[in-house]
């Protein structure tokens, strides 16, 4: 059954990549299930039906059937447990690759958006330079730490899982903040996330919608 997602009908970042149905995109490129895609406006998403599928009025949805999910980590799991290339078979490689979508989505990425979300939230606020300079710090205690463990690694557990395509995708949320090029495998890790045929095909697909072209 082709399952579908939603998206934004009209992005922020007008499709390069950060609106989180691209993560959902590029898992089901890596597995190689084709999707459908119903886009929403702003408006839509705090509708009831659209409240049905996701509690908090978000995107990315998922629905395959009489299924429908919200919150891109489980739905990222839910296509890893069901298809062949995002988990590895070996019991305890797949609990540690589960443990980095945990750490992707619970340890890096919440200091990542309050990075995104200050100027937009705090900038009038006569704390804000002092707070900004705060969550930068957090922000590069979580890179410091995560550059050490890759060291000169590919990816995080040996082969590619969705613990790195998460965690690929939050990295990709500093970008333009400069924060990290100051951890150069971290940069070159996403590059190589970035370089993945699925990836790209990811990519493409959701600036399409606002390029309308392929
Ligand atoms: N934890 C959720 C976050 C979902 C989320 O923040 N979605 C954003 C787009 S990337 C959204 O719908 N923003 C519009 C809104 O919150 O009104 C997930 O990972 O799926």
């Amino acid at each position: 059954m082709t399952p579908t997602i939603t998206a934004f009908a009209q992005s922020p970042d007008r499709g390069q990549g950060l609106a989180r149905d691209m993560r959902v995109r590029w898992a089901l490129e890596e597995v190689g299930q084709p999707y459908d895609v119903r886009l929403v406006s702003f408006t839509e998403m705090k509708e009831p039906a659209h409240r049905a599928l996701h509690p908090f009025g978000q995107i990315p949805t998922y629905e395959e059937g009489d299924l429908a999910l919200f919150e891109s980590g489980a739905i990222i799991f839910h296509i890893a447990q069901n298809h062949v290339g995002l988990l590895p078979d070996d019991a305890n490689a797949r609990a540690r690759a589960l443990t980095w979508m945990f750490a992707a989505l619970n340890s890096v990425e919440p200091p990542i958006v309050e990075l995104e979300q200050a100027p937009y939230a705090e900038r009038d606020k006569s704390w804000y330079e002092e707070h900004l300079a705060m969550i930068e710090e957090r922000v590069r205690v979580r890179l410091g730490d995560l550059s050490s463990r890759l060291g000169d690694a590919d990816w995080l557990d040996d082969a590619f899982s969705a613990g790195d395509l998460l965690m690929v995708m939050v990295l990709r949320r500093l970008d333009g903040s400069g924060i990290r090029e100051e951890y150069p495998n971290l940069s070159a890790y996403v590059a190589r996330g970035e370089a993945r045929p699925a990836y790209k095909r990811a990519f493409a697909d959701q600036l399409a919608v606002f390029t309308g072209k392929r």
